[in-house]
């Protein structure tokens, strides 16, 4: 996915916090006891004066990205099993695409600067009303399971991970759409300072993806606020992100800020930059080719295999109706 060449003057990831002092500062606040402990400790450590009241959400949020998920939810019958082993966390977290922190694999390091405490989604556009919500108080209204999804990279790369999350349709149940709304439009973040890839002025910032309501509103579109029994971390998109299987990986938008019920179909972030290769409904296929490569195989990220590729991913008898009749109007739009 590089329509562009990577500038020369782009910034190196080394200018970004290491890992372990991010996860020593998260460990000294889990381990500081009280809230004014935690709180006078992150407010030294986050570089802020001792005497500068601390916003509320920085001093109690329990968890944050990469710590246990308590109490673990439990695991989905229906999606136990993805017919292939569970990609190996380690690879799984240090093979990225999130281009918000570079145009590359490596970003998980960059990532970690990513400040999700306090962090609020924003559910506007055609809903009854329109509200902000912290990510804590969201989960209070919801039930968490884990599921085992297959991920399919429209790079021909692939992944099997254990997500936790709930449905988009429940989501949608506390947004109470008006009946104009057909689509679904989410976006990400955008902080140039902190995600560095940002500064890359080409790229149509911030990151965006769209859904239509009844693709929406399936059972198997996930939203994702954990994996392999964490609270999401930062590189697969903390602090809540989607998962669609069925769909080429660029659709489940990471980290997502604002999601807008709208009568008009949004454009996405790659489709924008390169309509031809990558388009709104993006479903898994293997017999329809990308511009540049052939879409038959799948390199099985963690192993020396490649497979071949299956129609929506294998999860056709869940959301191929959805597709009924559509490719009369949008041809082989439909698969890429
Ligand atoms: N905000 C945002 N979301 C994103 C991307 C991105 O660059 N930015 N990349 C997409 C692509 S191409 C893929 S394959 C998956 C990768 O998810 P992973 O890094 O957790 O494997 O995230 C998707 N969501
Ligand atoms: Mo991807």
């Amino acid at each position: 996915m590089k329509p562009f060449r990577k500038p020369r003057w782009q910034i190196s990831e080394n200018e970004v916090t290491p890992e372990h002092v991010f996860w020593n500062r998260r460990r000294v606040l889990a381990a500081g006891g009280g809230l004014a402990a935690a709180g006078a400790l992150a407010g030294v450590i986050g570089g802020r004066a001792p005497m500068e009241p601390l916003p509320a959400a920085a001093a109690v949020r329990p968890g944050g990205p990469g710590t246990a998920m308590s109490p673990m939810p439990a695991l989905s019958p229906k999606f136990a099993d993805a017919g292939r082993a569970v990609t190996d966390e380690e690879i799984n977290s240090t093979y990225n695409n999130f281009y918000e922190f570079g145009s590359h694999k490596r970003i998980s390091q960059a990532a970690m600067a990513l400040d999700t405490e306090g962090w609020t989604v924003t559910i506007d556009g055609l809903v009854e009303t329109p509200f902000e919500i912290g990510i804590e108080d969201l989960l209070a209204k919801v039930d968490l399971e884990e599921r085992i999804y297959r991920h399919r990279c429209v790079e021909a790369w692939s992944m099997v991970v254990p997500w936790i999350g709930f449905p988009l349709h429940r989501l949608i149940a506390l947004a109470k759409p008006l009946s104009g709304a057909k689509y679904l439009r989410f976006a990400t973040f955008h902080d140039p300072e902190v995600a560095r890839g940002q500064r890359q002025h080409w790229y149509p910032w911030p990151y965006v993806e769209g859904l239509t309501m009844a693709e929406a509103m399936n059972d198997l579109a996930l939203l994702v606020v954990g994996a392999y029994g964490k609270v999401l971390p930062q590189p697969f998109g903390a602090p809540m992100r989607l998962h669609l299987p069925w769909k080429y990986g660029f659709k489940s938008i990471k980290s997502i800020k604002r999601i807008t019920f709208t009568d008009v179909r949004p454009v996405s972030f790659w489709e924008e930059l390169a309509v031809r290769e990558y388009g709104f409904w993006a479903n898994v296929n293997p017999a329809v080719d990308h511009p540049r490569w052939s879409q038959a195989r799948e390199r099985v990220l963690g192993t020396d295999e490649t497979i071949p590729t299956v129609l929506f991913n294998g999860y056709g008898a869940e959301v191929a109706h959805l597709y009924d009749g559509l490719e009369a109007e949008f041809g082989d739009r439909v698969w890429r």
